[in-house]
């Protein structure tokens, strides 16, 4: 599935044949899970965790010459710039699972292109090129809310991380083992580069998930002390997020002042528990409002949102019931008036 098999092999040469590859990834559960997988087959290279917006452009073109890599792999990234393709000197390879783009220069996997239905997660091709480290693939997937493939070989192996009778995506990431496992994989993505960087060498020595959910080895033990200072965070604005859900359709919750955003991790466990609201969960930042939204299956996001930020100063988009948003401070109240009165 995904690709076809001659490609997973084409993957696997290339992965085979470099002695210094460079990897950047995509910051979340599916993007370090890609990384971990094809780093722990080479166990060579370095990895860079994009931060800032899902995009490759010119401004890594020197981190690429700071570290002179023979080849370089693009991984859960939706966006890469032709300028930073047209000066790298070494081969690209490319995989991901976004809208498919016309790039030149580049080896590009991505399931869509052959099929613009089939989204599934960097991490399951990563997983196929390998072959191995299923638990770490399993961490990816789910984290993207895919439930099958893979599922049931991890239940029969792990059955205490996922129980068999799990069907859905929100359930296995809100009531299971292996949830918790996904949340601990995007709490050590957050804060600074320095830690973060810390945290995934750790990652890449680990050899089962009990290392890290008992914190049985010192690395186990490394992981999850930072996933816990991180959490604490965390919990305290799911708290103050869930005191403000009222009878109405709609949950609005928006705060400041912190290192970190949770605005993602918060709409999806809140939609976990109230499947029938809409969530608006923002960060103010910078005299903007970045939000995350959500819906249950009775809405479709998109075209909602296009009306509410018709007299906006503000962008968003994304999927059918998870949407992103930039609003400007000063429209935020009209904002969501127009979205109350649209749902
Ligand atoms: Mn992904």
């Amino acid at each position: 599935m995904a690709l076809t098999d001659k490609q997973y092999k084409q993957l696997r040469d290339e992965l085979d044949h470099c002695k210094k590859p460079l990897f950047f990834f995509h910051d979340d559960p599916d993007g370090l899970c890609s990384f971990l997988l094809l780093y722990r087959h080479i166990k060579e290279g370095k990895g860079i965790c994009i931060k800032s917006s899902p995009k490759v452009d010119a401004s890594f073109i020197r981190k690429v010459e700071e570290y002179g890599p023979d080849k370089i792999f693009i991984l859960d990234l939706a966006l890469v710039n032709q300028d930073f393709l047209d000066a790298m000197k070494v081969p690209v390879i490319w995989i991901d699972h976004h809208q498919p783009l016309e790039r030149d220069n580049v080896k590009y996997f991505n399931p869509r292109v052959a099929d613009s239905k089939d989204n599934i997660p960097a991490s399951y091709i990563c997983y196929r090129i390998v072959e191995k480290d299923l638990w770490v693939a399993v961490c990816g997937i789910v984290g993207d809310w895919f439930l099958p493939p893979l599922s049931k070989e991890f239940s029969e192996r792990y059955p205490k991380l996922l129980p068999k009778n799990i069907t859905k995506p929100d359930k296995a990431l809100f009531s299971t083992k292996l949830g918790e496992l996904i949340k601990i994989f995007s709490f050590i993505l957050k804060g600074k580069t320095e830690d973060v960087m810390k945290c995934i060498k750790v990652l890449t020595r680990i050899e089962t998930p009990y290392e890290i959910l008992e914190g049985s080895t010192p690395q186990g033990k490394f992981i999850l002390r930072r996933a816990k200072q991180i959490e604490k965070d965390y919990d305290d604005l799911l708290k103050e997020a869930l005191k403000s859900v009222t009878k109405d359709k709609l949950i609005l919750y928006y705060y400041k002042g912190r290192e970190n955003s949770f605005t993602k991790e918060l709409a999806n466990e809140i939609l976990f528990k109230y499947p029938n609201k809409v969530i608006l969960i923002c960060r103010e930042k910078g005299g903007e409002m970045k939000c995350s939204l959500r819906t249950g299956p009775d809405l479709i996001l998109p075209p909602i949102l296009e009306k509410a930020l018709h007299d906006i100063d503000g962008y968003g988009g994304g999927h059918e019931h998870a949407c992103g948003a930039c609003i400007k401070i000063d429209d935020f109240n009209q904002f969501v008036d127009n979205l109350r009165k649209l749902i």
